[in-house]
């Protein structure tokens, strides 16, 4: 496949914007190469800028689970932009979208709206701190949580100290305060806590992690975490931006039965406009600007533009529920094809899966955690993300993501990648 035209884009972006891209993830860093410049998108295939069709596996990382420019959602934009995108007024489609979401998910009450997965997980926590009149927080090594300060932290030098940031920028002040935990390692969480006794607001993690490739959590370790965090007095906020209404209409709090006190949203629930959200019950979403007293604000938060993409994506959710096991069927299938492929080429591998998650690690270990996703090979993983390139199929473009499968792609597409992998693996090794 010719990128001759995606590379001269590139060259004239990196004279404006810094690394050429707007999310650094977008760069091709960790596979090498210059990224595909998109120019359209329809339904599975992504149409790039020197022509090439590409089946999409990441869905713009997760907010376009029915496909690209879905007609509901293209429609419902056009017809609200036309009379107006932005009042900095409250408007009843914010309340239409609010009511849709608390009755979709268990245990929350109220919903804030913001306009990121960043701004939803900072203010939940900055609620959580608020609520519980306590400081510290526990986030799990490879969890990614948007990149507000108090989550751009790496494990600090003891076992119990406190973590020490893992970009310029972040103060050491800011990162006393974040505490890192194992994911899949309870012990890890009950050894902070006795560390730092009384002074946790609250642990947030990924139910289903997707920024470590994807690694689901055990059976004991969620409930574990549920039980300590309510014998301590501690608020475990789920950050469901990758799972919520992906996973299922109630997201990982229902699949996995495990009732978390905050939740945070972003991608589907804005159907591929700028949303996200926070949500909890009325106890403590009282405790928010303007009823309560901690603050958070946002010009554009809630403009109707961007719910009424959310609002047309949640309906369709919402009234097809059926969609969701479409999509896990589609997912174990592909998830079946890939394994036998790499089995039968003697390729040692992981595929980690969780609904429409999916990811493969190129290590022999199973994958539970960072340090063992960190563990994958990413020579393979460079060759297989260019070679599948090379076939018409865009994977995400780090070992460290996950698949986001969209309900437009076919069985067709499906054994095309499949295919596709069978001419790829021999190259691997
Ligand atoms: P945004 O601020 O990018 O909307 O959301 C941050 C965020 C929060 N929580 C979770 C679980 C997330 O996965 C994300 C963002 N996900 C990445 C994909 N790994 C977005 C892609 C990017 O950074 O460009």
């Amino acid at each position: 496949m010719i990128y001759q035209r995606s590379s001269a884009l590139f060259v004239e972006a990196k004279k404006y914007i810094p690394g050429g891209v707007n999310s650094p993830v977008r760069a091709f860093k960790s596979v090498g190469g210059d990224p595909v410049f998109v120019e359209r998108a329809k339904g599975a295939y992504l149409y790039d800028a020197d022509g090439n069709k590409l089946i999409d596996f990441i869905s713009s990382w997760g907010p376009l689970i029915l496909g690209h420019a879905y007609e509901p959602v293209i429609n419902a934009v056009i017809d609200k932009a036309r009379l107006g995108t932005s009042f900095g007024m409250p408007t009843e489609i914010e309340t239409e979208l609010a009511q849709l979401a608390v009755s979709m998910v268990p245990n929350i009450d109220k919903i804030r709206f913001v306009n990121s997965g960043t701004e939803a997980c900072m203010s939940a926590i900055r609620l959580a701190r608020g609520f519980t009149g306590k400081e510290k927080i526990i986030k799990f090594a490879g969890c990614y949580h948007g990149h507000s300060d108090a989550f751009l932290i790496q494990a600090g030098s003891g076992a119990v100290t406190f973590g020490s940031p893992n970009s310029p920028g972040v103060t050491k002040g800011t990162a006393k305060d974040t505490l890192l935990a194992q994911y899949n390692n309870l012990e890890s969480v009950s050894t902070l806590i006795a560390a730092n006794k009384g002074e946790i607001a609250a642990v947030i993690i990924e139910p289903v992690a997707g920024n470590m490739g994807c690694i689901v959590p055990s059976d004991t370790f969620m409930d574990g975490l549920r039980k300590i965090c309510t014998e301590e007095n501690i608020l475990l906020v789920f950050d469901e931006v990758m799972t919520g209404f992906r996973v299922g209409r109630g997201g990982a709090q229902e699949a996995l039965g495990i009732d978390a006190d905050i939740v945070t949203f972003g991608k589907v629930i804005g159907g591929g406009l700028p949303v996200g959200a926070f949500a909890s019950r009325d106890e403590i979403m009282a405790h928010l600007a303007p009823e309560g007293p901690v603050y958070q604000a946002g010009t554009l938060s809630g403009n109707p533009l961007a719910m009424s993409a959310g609002l047309a994506m949640l309906t369709e959710l919402n009234n097809r529920p059926e969609i969701f096991e479409s999509l896990n069927k589609k997912t174990t299938y592909l998830n079946n094809g890939l394994a036998s492929v790499l089995t039968e080429q003697g390729i040692p591998h992981q595929i980690n899966r969780f609904g429409s998650m999916i990811s493969v690690h190129f290590t022999e270990n199973p994958v539970v955690d960072f340090s063992s996703s960190a563990k994958g090979n990413n020579e393979f993983f460079r060759r297989y993300f260019h070679g599948m390139l090379e076939e018409g199929i865009y994977l995400p473009p780090s070992a460290f993501e996950s698949y986001f499968l969209n309900d437009a792609i076919s069985y067709k597409d499906l054994d095309h990648t499949i295919e596709g992998l069978k001419k790829v693996a021999p190259r691997l090794v």
